[in-house]
Order: structure tokens, then C-alpha cells, then sequence
């Protein structure tokens, strides 16, 4: 059932490019909002020498910004989630109704760079989502968790991929059981040790958990965005924190050679910002009961690297940008050519209204792209980490 009323939402992560696109969407909605974040991720791109090809602003500008052209407040809590005090004391005296988790490492090949990388993603993300179940646990215990997970815990089997479960039948008997799970980074990894997790403290404690398995995300604008360009959202376009879509149409902008990675048959679930947003906001809206754990399937659309390589292409003909389509040897570890037909249907049962990739957004996207495309660095675009060895290209050493 549908909940109403003005709802308090913590946002972790919301100087993200999801937490910042969800934070400004639900104060939009009505709801009471606090932002968390650390900005880990500011320095992370300082570390790898990487910049958003938009220009963001800092996160107090951009608040103080919403104020001035909605009159709408959004309380701010600078810390790291990782830290229990910081965390228990935030969750403790805000008291949200509603926790959305987007503050972790995200990038796969970042937690691929070597050992540290790879350990600091797990610490990172395992050992916050813990903190956060903790605080929920002694200090809101009705509050409902929303957790970005992602679709890359189920790896590419075989077989049609579920939303979380499987009905097992096994020796005569049967089983509604976790779907079987085979990520293919340690960042992917972090986020199973994560899913388990969460379901263990909704079993144990009883917390109420939904694990949303996002796929890619692309694209920068929604409407909360779209009202001043002192809002605007990341558009990260470098190897380790870029993501397919948006790299590729920041690198036809730039006039570089779409980088396919292998033969391009990898084939991955995909949603338009717009759609991240309002999945947060049904979420939110339609909360699972207490001590029950549920798992929804975060996407719209599925396409190959090769057909997301072409639909660039295409948008590239119609601004007489001659996009080239070159193949790289494949830097990561992943089956490019499989089966894939993963289920979705739960989000748009509670009324998820998608926005399919069409050829207007590639359009918009890539004139964001061009727009500013004299501040890219084209050293950034050519992928460095590689999964079968450690990275040994310097990178700048984060202060201690
Ligand atoms: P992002 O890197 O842009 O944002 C993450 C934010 O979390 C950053 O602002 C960072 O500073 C903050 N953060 C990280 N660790 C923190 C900590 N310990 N304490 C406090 N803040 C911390 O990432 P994003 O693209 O917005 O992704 C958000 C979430 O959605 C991630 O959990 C990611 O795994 C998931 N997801 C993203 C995508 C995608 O395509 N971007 C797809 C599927 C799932
Ligand atoms: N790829 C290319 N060329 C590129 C970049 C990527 O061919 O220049 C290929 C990769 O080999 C991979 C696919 O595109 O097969 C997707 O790569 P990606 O970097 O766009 O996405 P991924 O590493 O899977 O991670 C992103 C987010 C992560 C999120 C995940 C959702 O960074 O936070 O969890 O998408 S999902 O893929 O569903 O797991």
C-alpha cells in the first residue's frame, strides 16, 4: 500500500550522480531530505587525475542553489559512513523514515587496480551498509532501507535471470532460494557480501530492506536538474569511473574512436537517469513490510556494447560527426557473447513509467557532450586497468 504524507529520507551518497539526481527529485515530491556523503568520490578523481566533463559545483554551492530557486531546504551531514559515530549519531538525531544507500565505490575497475584498491572497495562498502544496518537497527528500527545494489551480482548465466529468487526443485523437494550469483569484479563482489548482508539483518532484527539491482545508468538531465545549470549532475567519461553510454557519446564529441571493448557481444540492463530517480521515489513509497527483504530488478532496456556502439554512431550521423567504432583488446574478464534476459517487471507493477533510450536523448546527451567538450582530457578516455594484472601506470598518491 501506496504511503502519504511528508516523509524524512536520508540520501547517502547524494553528492553522487545518482544521489544528487534522487536528493533533488524527492525534495522536489515533498519529502523532508538530508544528504550524507564524505565526498570520497571528489578526491577519488583527484587521485586518478579524472574530472567530470561537466563543470559541478561544490555541494554546499548546489544546495544553496535549490534554496534560492525552490525555497526548499536540504540538511547536509559531511562524514564518512564507514565511521560509526558519525553514522549512528546522523541516523540517531535525524530519525528518517526512509534510508537510501548510493555511498559506495562504484567503479569496477577502480577496485580492480591492485590489492589496496580491491581492499578498500570491500572495507568501503561492506563496512558502511553494516554501520547503516546497525544504526537502523538501535535507533529506527521501522525506518525502511533502500540499497543500490546492481545487476552485475548475477554475472550472465545461462538461464533467465529472476529479480533475487529462484524456485529450486532439488531431490524431490523445493525451495524458494537466493538466485545463484556470480559477479565478475571485487567491486561487483562488495556488493553481494552486501546483499547478503542485508538480508541477514532483515531475518535476524527484522529490518525492512529493498535491494534495488540497478543496471547502467545514463545520462545526466531530469527536470530538478534541468531548472538551473549551476544544478548540473557529473558526466564521468574516463576509463575507471566513465560508464559505457556516456563514455561513448563523450568520445564521439571529442572525435575518438568509440572504445567496444572485445568483440562487443556483452550484453547489459540499462536506465535513463529520469528513471533511476522515480525508482528510488516508488521505492520509497511502497515499503516492504518489516524483517522482509526484497530484491527489484533496476532497469528498463538490455543492449549489447555493440548495438549501444551503432545507436552513438547513428546519433553522430545526424550532427555529421563521422563516428569511428574501433575493437580493444578486452582489459577486463567477462563473457562477450552469452544469453541474457533478466526479469523486470516489479517496478513497473508500483508504476515505473520508462523512458526508453531514444534517439532525442542520444541527441541531448551528446550536445551536453560537445558543449563541453574543450575541457576533456582525451588522456583519460583509453582504458588503463587491466583485470588479469595489477596497474602499474602511476596514479597521484591520496594524503594519508
Ligand atoms: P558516485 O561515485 O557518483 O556517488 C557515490 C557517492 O557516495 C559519492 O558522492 C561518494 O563521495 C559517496 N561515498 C562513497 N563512499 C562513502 C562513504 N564511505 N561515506 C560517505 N559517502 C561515501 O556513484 P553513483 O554512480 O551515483 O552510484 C551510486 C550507487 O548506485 C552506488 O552504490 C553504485 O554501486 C550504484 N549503481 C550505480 C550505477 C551507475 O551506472 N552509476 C549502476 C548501478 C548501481
Ligand atoms: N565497456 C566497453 N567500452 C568502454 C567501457 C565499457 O566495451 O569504454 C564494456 C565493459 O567491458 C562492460 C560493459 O561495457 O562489458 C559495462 O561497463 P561499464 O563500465 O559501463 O559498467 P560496469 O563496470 O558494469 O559498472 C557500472 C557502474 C556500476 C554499476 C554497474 C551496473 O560503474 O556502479 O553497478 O554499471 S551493472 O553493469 O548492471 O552491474
Amino acid at each position: 500500500m501506496e504511503k502519504r504524507g511528508k516523509m524524512k529520507v536520508l540520501v547517502l551518497g547524494g553528492d553522487g550522480y545518482c544521489g544528487w539526481a534522487t536528493a533533488l527529485h524527492l525534495s522536489h515530491e515533498g519529502f523532508d531530505v538530508g544528504i550524507v556523503d564524505s565526498f570520497h568520490r571528489r578526491l577519488w578523481d583527484y587521485e586518478l587525475g579524472a574530472k567530470t566533463l561537466t563543470p559541478i559545483k561544490t555541494l554546499p554551492e548546489r544546495l544553496k542553489v535549490w534554496k534560492e530557486i525552490t525555497g526548499k531546504s536540504i540538511d547536509l551531514f559531511i562524514g564518512d559512513i564507514t565511521n560509526w559515530n558519525f553514522i549512528s549519531s546522523v541516523v540517531n538525531d535525524y530519525k528518517p523514515e526512509a534510508i537510501v544507500h548510493f555511498a559506495e565505490q562504484r567503479s569496477a575497475p577502480y577496485s580492480m587496480i591492485d590489492r589496496e584498491h580491491a581492499v578498500f572497495t570491500q572495507v568501503n562498502n561492506v563496512v558502511g551498509t553494516l554501520n547503516v544496518l546497525y544504526a537502523i537497527r538501535d535507533y529506527v528500527p521501522e525506518c525502511h532501507l533502500i540499497k543500490l545494489g546492481t545487476m552485475g551480482e548475477y554475472g550472465t548465466p545461462n538461464i533467465d535471470i529472476e529479480e533475487g529468487f529462484i524456485e529450486i526443485n532439488h531431490k524431490g523437494r523445493k525451495d524458494i532460494l537466493p538466485f545463484p550469483m556470480q559477479p565478475s569484479s571485487i567491486y561487483h563482489l562488495s556488493k553481494l557480501h552486501d546483499s547478503n548482508n542485508i538480508q541477514f539483518a532483515g531475518r535476524v532484527w527484522g529490518i525492512r530492506t529493498t535491494d534495488l539491482h540497478q543496471g547502467i545508468v545514463y545520462g545526466t538531465i531530469t527536470p530538478e536538474i534541468e531548472k538551473d545549470l549551476r544544478l548540473i549532475n557529473r558526466l564521468d567519461y574516463d576509463d575507471v569511473f566513465g560508464t559505457v553510454l556516456n563514455r561513448f557519446c563523450v568520445q564521439a564529441a571529442l572525435g575518438h574512436t568509440l572504445t567496444v571493448y572485445g568483440k562487443g557481444g556483452q550484453t547489459r540492463a540499462m536506465l535513463d537517469i529520469r528513471d533511476t530517480v522515480q525508482c528510488i521515489r516508488l521505492a520509497i513509497l511502497n515499503p516492504i513490510e518489516k524483517g522482509h527483504y526484497r530484491v527489484l530488478n533496476q532497469f528498463t532496456e538490455s543492449f549489447s556494447i555493440n548495438e549501444i556502439a551503432e545507436k552513438v554512431k547513428m546519433a553522430g550521423d545526424k550532427l555529421n560527426i563521422n563516428v569511428k567504432i574501433e575493437h580493444l583488446a578486452n582489459p577486463r574478464v567477462e563473457k562477450e557473447n552469452h544469453y541474457y534476459n533478466p526479469t523486470n517487471t516489479k517496478l513497473i507493477d508500483l508504476g515505473l513509467q520508462p523512458h526508453y533510450l531514444s534517439d532525442s536523448l542520444l541527441d541531448s546527451l551528446l550536445n551536453i557532450a560537445i558543449r563541453y567538450k574543450d575541457k576533456a582530457d582525451q588522456s583519460v578516455i583509453m582504458p588503463k586497468v587491466n583485470w588479469r594484472k595489477t596497474y602499474n601506470t602511476r596514479i597521484n598518491k591520496l594524503p594519508c
